[in-house]
C-alpha cells in the first residue's frame, strides 16, 4: 500500500531500460544474456540510474523478441538458467537498485500450454481463456470477410486468424502468434495475478505492463467505421481503455500490492491514452497505475496513413503536447518522460541531427527530457547518443511488425525501395541492434555473430569512445540524473512552459518554494538570439560548456539555469 502523506520514492527516481537480447552477449551466440547484464551492472550503477527495466526474459519462441511468452514462470534459455536471474537481481540489489520486469499479459504466445489447451477443442475448459468467434453471419469460415469484425491487427492483416478444426476465429491485436487473453474470464484473472504474486515473491520490485490498457474489450465486438492502413477497420476506440479497464487494474493492485511495503514500481505502456485517461490510470487515491507511456509525442510525426506515413515534427506541436500533459498531471497523477525505447527510432536521428550536432542534439533531448516533472526513463545506449541503424536490405530486418509491413505493402504495388527507405527512419529495429561498447568487431557485444547486425556507426560510436571523449554524452547524463536526485525541484516542482509560439525555443521554468530554474533549448541548427526574460541566471548544466553565458544560443544548446533571483 503506498502512504500518499508524502512523494513516492519514484518522484526522484531514473530508470534504464534494458533490452537483455542486444544489451551483453557473454556466451557467443550472439544473444545478450542475464550473465551479460550482470557484468555491466558497475557501468549502470556509475550512469546513476536507480531502477532497472527488463524487456521480456521469459520463456518464449521469441517471434517478438519475448512480447509471446510461452511460461511465465521460467526464464528462457536463451537467456540463462534460473540461478543466473535470481544472481542478478540480488547483485542489483546489493548495488542499491531496483529491478522491474516486463508484464506481457494482453495475450500469450500461441505456444502457451493454455492457448494449446485452448484450440484443442471447443469443449476444453480452457477455450474460454481467449476470444473465440464464430464467422461473421452469412459467411463461410475462412472465405474473404467472414472475420467477426474489420479490426485490423497493429502487425498487419486481419486481428482474426480462422482455425479449421474447431471452426472458429481467436483475436489477436498483434501479430497471429499473441492471441489476446479473455480479460472477462475470473479465471484467468486470477491465474495472471497468481503469476505476478510469483514474481514478487521472487523479490522483483514491480512491473512495466505490455498493453496494459488493451485488456478490456468491448465484448460486442463490433465493426469499425475508421480506417486502418487502407484494408481493415481500426478496432482500437472497442479495445483502448475498454469498459472494464479500470476495474481490472484495480483488482490487480488488490491482489498483487495490497499486502507488500511501498517500495514497488508499476509502469503501464498505455498506447492511445489521453491526458484524462491518464490522470484516471495514475491518480494515487485510484490505486491503480504509478505512471504510464503515453504516445502522443511519439505520434506525433505519423501521417494520415499512421507510423509509416512520416512527416516532420512541429516543434509548436510538441510543446503543445508536453504541456499538456505537464498540466494535465500536475495536481493528480504522474508523467513517465521517455523518447525511446525498444519500440521507437533512435531519438538523436528522429529529432536531432546525428551527424554534425549529434552531441549537442541528443544532449539538447536528454535535457528537456529529463528537467520535466515525471519520472525519466532511459533506453539502453541512447546515453552514449546510439543512431539509427538504417539498414538497406530487407534481409537485415528481423522485426515481424517490419517484415509484415514490407511483404503487406510490396504485395499491394508499393515500390520495394520506398518501403525500405521507410523502415531505415521507422522500424523497431532502428533500436534493438546491439549496444555499441566498444570499436573492436562485434563492439564488445558479442565475440560471435550478432543476432542482428550492429549499427554501422559504432566503430565511432561507442561507450568507450564517448567516456574518452572530451565531450561524453554519457557524463551529460550522469549530471541530469544527479540534478534529480539532488535538487527538490527537479523532481516535484511545478512546471510552467513560456514563449509558447516561438519557433525554435523550448522553454519551461520549474518553482519550488523560492527555488526557480528555467530550462532553455535551441531546437535548430542555427544561432539563436535569447528573448529578454530568457537571459541571466545562473548556469548550472549545458551542452555549450561551464561559462556560458552568452545572450545568443548556439546551434542544439541547451542550458538549465538558476533563475531563483530573478522577477
Ligand atoms: O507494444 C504495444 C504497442 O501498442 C506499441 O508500442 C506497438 O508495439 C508499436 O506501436 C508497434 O509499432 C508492446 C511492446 O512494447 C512491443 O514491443 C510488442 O511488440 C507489443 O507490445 C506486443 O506485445
Amino acid at each position: 500500500m503506498r502512504d500518499l502523506s508524502r512523494p513516492a520514492w519514484w518522484t526522484n527516481a531514473v530508470v534504464y531500460q534494458i533490452y537483455p537480447r542486444s544489451f551483453q552477449d557473454t556466451t557467443g551466440d550472439g544473444i545478450g544474456d542475464l550473465s551479460g547484464i550482470i557484468t555491466r551492472l558497475d557501468y549502470l550503477q556509475e550512469l546513476g540510474v536507480d531502477v532497472l527495466w527488463l524487456s521480456p526474459i521469459h520463456q518464449s519462441p521469441q517471434r517478438d523478441n519475448g512480447y509471446d511468452i510461452s511460461n511465465y514462470r521460467r526464464v528462457d534459455a536463451v537467456f540463462g538458467t534460473e540461478e543466473e536471474f535470481d544472481q542478478l537481481l540480488s547483485e542489483v540489489h546489493a548495488r542499491g537498485m531496483k529491478m522491474i520486469m516486463d508484464l506481457v499479459i494482453n495475450h500469450t504466445s500461441s505456444d502457451h500450454e493454455a492457448f494449446k489447451r485452448s484450440i484443442s477443442s471447443r469443449d476444453n475448459i480452457s477455450r474460454d481463456s481467449y476470444y473465440w468467434r464464430d464467422p461473421r453471419r452469412g459467411f463461410r469460415g475462412s472465405e474473404p470477410g467472414a472475420e467477426p469484425n474489420n479490426w485490423g491487427s497493429l502487425f498487419g492483416g486481419s486481428a482474426w486468424t480462422w482455425h479449421e478444426p474447431t471452426r472458429q476465429y481467436y483475436l489477436h491485436i498483434f501479430s497471429r502468434h499473441q492471441p489476446d487473453l479473455n480479460w472477462a474470464s475470473t479465471r484467468v484473472r486470477n491465474r495472471v495475478y497468481a503469476m505476478m504474486n510469483w514474481w514478487m515473491d521472487r523479490g522483483i520490485d514491480g512491473f512495466r505492463m505490455d498493453a496494459v490498457n488493451f485488456i478490456s474489450k468491448d465484448q460486442r465486438f463490433p465493426d469499425s467505421m475508421i480506417q486502418f492502413g487502407g484494408v481493415w477497420g481500426d478496432g482500437s476506440p472497442f479495445f483502448t481503455s475498454g469498459p472494464r479497464v479500470h476495474e481490472f487494474v484495480q483488482e490487480m493492485m488488490r491482489a498483487v500490492f495490497a499486502h507488500r511495503s511501498e517500495d514497488y514500481l508499476v509502469v503501464g505502456e498505455t498506447t492511445g491514452a489521453t491526458v484524462e485517461e491518464a490522470r484516471l490510470f495514475t491518480d494515487p487515491y485510484r490505486n491503480e497505475l504509478d505512471m504510464l507511456f503515453q504516445f502522443e509525442h511519439v505520434n506525433l510525426d505519423h501521417g494520415p496513413g499512421g507510423k509509416w506515413d512520416r512527416r516532420p515534427v512541429n516543434l509548436r506541436d510538441l510543446k503543445t503536447s508536453w504541456n499538456r500533459w505537464q498540466r494535465g498531471l500536475a495536481e493528480r497523477g504522474w508523467n513517465s518522460l521517455y523518447l525511446s525505447n525498444h519500440d521507437q527510432p533512435r531519438h538523436v536521428s528522429r529529432y536531432g541531427n546525428d551527424e554534425e550536432f549529434r552531441y549537442e542534439s541528443a544532449t539538447l533531448w536528454a535535457t528537456l527530457l529529463h528537467m520535466q516533472r515525471g519520472t525519466p526513463f532511459i533506453y539502453q545506449g541512447e546515453e552514449i547518443g546510439m543512431t539509427n541503424a538504417g539498414f538497406t536490405g530487407i534481409d537485415e530486418y528481423r522485426d515481424v511488425e517490419s517484415l509484415n509491413y514490407y511483404a503487406d505493402s510490396t504485395a499491394r504495388g508499393m515500390d520495394p525501395e520506398t518501403v525500405l527507405e521507410i523502415l531505415g527512419h521507422v522500424s523497431r529495429d532502428n533500436a534493438r541492434t546491439p549496444m555499441q561498447w566498444t570499436s573492436e568487431p562485434g563492439g564488445g557485444f558479442t565475440k560471435g555473430v550478432p543476432w542482428i547486425g550492429l549499427g554501422p556507426r559504432y566503430p565511432e560510436i561507442n561507450v568507450e569512445q564517448d567516456q574518452a571523449a572530451p565531450k561524453s554524452i554519457f557524463r551529460y547524463y550522469q549530471q541530469l540524473i544527479r540534478l534529480r536526485h539532488e535538487l527538490p525541484v527537479v523532481a516535484t516542482g511545478d512546471f510552467q512552459l513560456m514563449h509558447a509560439n516561438h519557433p525554435t525555443l523550448f522553454a519551461f521554468s520549474r518553482a519550488l518554494g523560492e527555488t526557480r530554474l528555467g530550462v532553455i533549448g535551441n531546437f535548430s541548427g542555427l544561432e539563436q538570439a535569447a528573448p529578454d526574460d530568457l537571459q541571466g541566471g545562473e548556469l548550472i548544466l549545458g551542452n555549450y560548456g561551464e561559462k556560458r553565458q552568452t545572450a545568443v544560443f548556439g546551434p542544439w544548446e541547451a542550458r538549465v539555469l538558476d533563475i531563483s533571483g530573478l522577477s
